[in-house]
């Protein structure tokens, strides 16, 4: 057995999905898309991305001796359950389900990395990566032979659709590199056609700026006023686009139990129960373990708000008229918006 085979063997015995291997070696299309991408402002107010040209530059000095990247996957599909019991709630996107993905496979990773440090010499280091640093994750992943990258932007792999989380170890030992993987959507483009807010374009890129999933994380401020509507009942991310992509039909569900609904916060989130939170640090807490804790309490309370407007219930309008004396404006005028919403929809049951 080769020391990739090895490497291989280790990671599934970890319990990764899936593993490849590239190298460290600029892929200038990935490049060229990702710096017009952001020059057209599609990334939206994620400020860090404006950094990550000159981020990866610093990265890559700091690893300027490494010899290969082996890439994993991660399965996190599960089964949804609806326990919403007539509560009002909001859906959760799947990748937030369960436990903070982060620290869940940044454990996994310490741990394949001793099990590999233990086969070869002391001068081998494992570099752990996934999802903060500045790398094109899903680029990596195509190069390594995991899947394709489809139109809605995400890594299609034959085996496990697009619900995949994708990770790395930057190392010095030289590997063998995988053939990338030759694929495409051909001509279904159902994830085009059926993403609420089209934020998909043609050319098979997001623009971030539309996207539920961004708008409902990563955006700090208002949300427009022309997309509230189309944001349904999304209170924190989407999946649309993962949904009805056709490789999601034959998904099997995850052995990672802390990424599924029993490790966290579920499939919904209890929208009225949501303003029993005060202040920051109660926000914080509640959400420490979970992937949620990246949005804000104002962020999360304008969501809820969002939906709330959208579900049109008038038992919501107790909590929301508390919400017009929210501390955060933000707050407010998402509380304004989704009173007037609830009172339109009983104004035309009565007409
Ligand atoms: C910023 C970001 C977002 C933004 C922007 C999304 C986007 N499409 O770019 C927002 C907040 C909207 C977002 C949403 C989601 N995200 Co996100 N996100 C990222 C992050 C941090 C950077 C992505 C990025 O660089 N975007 C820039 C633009 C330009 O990307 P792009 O148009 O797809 O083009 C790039 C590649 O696709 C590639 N490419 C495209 N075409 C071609 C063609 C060729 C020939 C080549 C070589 C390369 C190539 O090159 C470009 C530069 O990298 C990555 C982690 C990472 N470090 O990579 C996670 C990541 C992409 N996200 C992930 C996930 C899970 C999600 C969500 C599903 C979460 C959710 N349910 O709410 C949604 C999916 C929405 C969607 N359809 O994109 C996973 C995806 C896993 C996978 N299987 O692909 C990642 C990889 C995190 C991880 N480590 O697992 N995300």
């Amino acid at each position: 057995m080769t020391i990739k085979e090895r490497i291989k063997a280790l990671a599934h015995e970890t319990g990764f999905h899936a593993c490849g291997m590239t190298l460290p070696q600029p892929v200038q299309e990935a490049e060229d898309i990702f710096r017009q991408w952001q020059e057209q402002g599609k990334h939206g107010e994620m400020a860090y991305l404006e950094q990550y040209e000159e981020r990866r530059q610093s990265f890559w000095k700091r690893f300027s001796d490494a010899k290969s990247i082996i890439v994993l996957g991660i399965n996190y599909f599960s089964k949804s359950e609806t326990k919403s019991n007539g509560y009002l709630t909001g859906r959760v996107a799947r990748y937030a389900w369960g436990r903070d993905y982060h620290k869940v496979i940044s454990e996994k990773l310490e741990l394949l990395k001793e099990k590999i440090k233990r086969e070869v010499n002391d001068e081998v280091y494992f570099e752990p990566a996934t999802d903060t640093k500045p790398l094109f994750e899903r680029t990596l992943a195509q190069q390594a032979g995991l899947g394709f990258i489809g139109k809605q932007t995400q890594l299609l792999s034959l085996q496990f659709g697009p619900w995949l989380f994708l990770s790395e170890l930057i190392t010095n030992l030289k590997l063998e590199p995988d053939q990338p993987f030759q694929g495409s959507c051909g001509t279904c483009r159902l994830c085009i056609d059926e993403c609420p807010t089209h934020a998909i374009e043609e050319t098979g890129h997001v623009d971030a700026r539309k996207c539920i999933a961004y708008l409902t994380i990563e955006h700090k401020t208002e949300i427009p006023m022309e997309l509230r509507e189309k944001i349904g009942n999304w209170v924190f991310g989407c999946d649309e686009c993962l949904t009805v992509c056709p490789y999601t039909a034959k998904q099997k569900e995850t052995d990672w139990k802390e990424l599924t609904s029993e490790a966290g916060f579920g499939t919904e989130l209890d929208l009225l129960q949501l303003f029993e939170t005060k202040s920051n640090r109660d926000h914080k807490k509640k959400f420490a373990h979970s992937p949620i804790s990246r949005a804000s309490r104002k962020q999360l309370l304008r969501n809820a708000c969002v939906v709330l407007g959208n579900l049109g219930s008038d038992a919501a309008l107790p909590i929301l008229e508390k919400a017009l004396d929210d501390p955060s404006p933000l707050v407010q005028d998402h509380a304004r918006w989704a009173i007037s919403q609830i009172k339109k929809v009983a104004k035309n049951v009565l007409l």
